[in-house]
């Protein structure tokens, strides 16, 4: 059984959001193909408190792209973005979310980030995904999503750990970049853990 992940597609990650990736929106229609070729789609959704520890305005005198530490854990600070019920939360309006089976959020907990579909950063929690898929038999997986440096590079790492073969959909995902190059270092790491890049075309 194969399920297909779209991983974040939210207004804040696409152009005009509040953490916007360059070019963003351009895997809306991409995901749209795509998830038509899937008989289980499920998504992921950044889905943050306000007061969420990962956000620069809620750390004094600290500015997005700064690194703490949370409970713990090292932490880059992001702009405000994905507040639970906000418009910029919102799936993409453009996308076909009638598709999805299940949406599993993310990033809940105001003391730890979740960039990964499946587990926080600490992998304290799991979000359920994993246990939902081998449930209902899958054993493979096709990811794609924003932001391919961030949530989908984290969610491919768990997928391949998990033992899920793992396949990243090389143009159905965009970067971030907050440092040049962070895209191609992804997916390198990606490729060499043992994730199969592949093309929306190809699927
Ligand atoms: C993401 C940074 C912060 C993502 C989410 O979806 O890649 N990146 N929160
Ligand atoms: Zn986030």
């Amino acid at each position: 059984m194969q399920a297909l992940l779209v991983v974040d597609i939210q207004n804040d990650f696409c152009p005009g959001g509040a953490l916007e990736v360059p070019n963003g929106d351009e895997v809306i229609p991409v995901a749209n193909e795509t998830m038509k070729k899937f008989p289980l789609v499920v998504a992921t959704q950044d889905w943050h408190p306000a007061n969420h520890g990962s956000f620069a305005a809620n750390h004094p005198w600290r500015r997005p792209g700064d690194v703490i530490r949370l409970d713990g854990l090292e932490q880059i600070l992001w702009p405000m973005h994905c507040v639970q019920g906000s418009f910029g939360a919102e799936f993409a309006r453009e996308l076909d979310t009638s598709r999805f089976q299940e949406v599993f959020v993310k990033g809940t907990d105001p003391q730890i980030d979740s960039y990964s579909g499946f587990y926080d950063n600490g992998h304290r929690k799991s979000t359920g995904l994993g246990e939902y898929l081998r449930e209902r038999g899958v054993e493979e997986v096709f990811i794609l999503g924003l932001t391919l440096d961030y949530c989908v590079r984290f969610s491919v790492l768990d997928a391949l750990e998990l033992g899920f073969k793992t396949h990243l959909i090389i143009d159905g995902t965009r970067g971030v970049n907050l440092s040049e190059g962070d895209s191609d270092m992804a997916v390198a790491e990606m490729s060499e853990k043992g994730a199969i890049i592949v093309t929306s075309g190809e699927v």
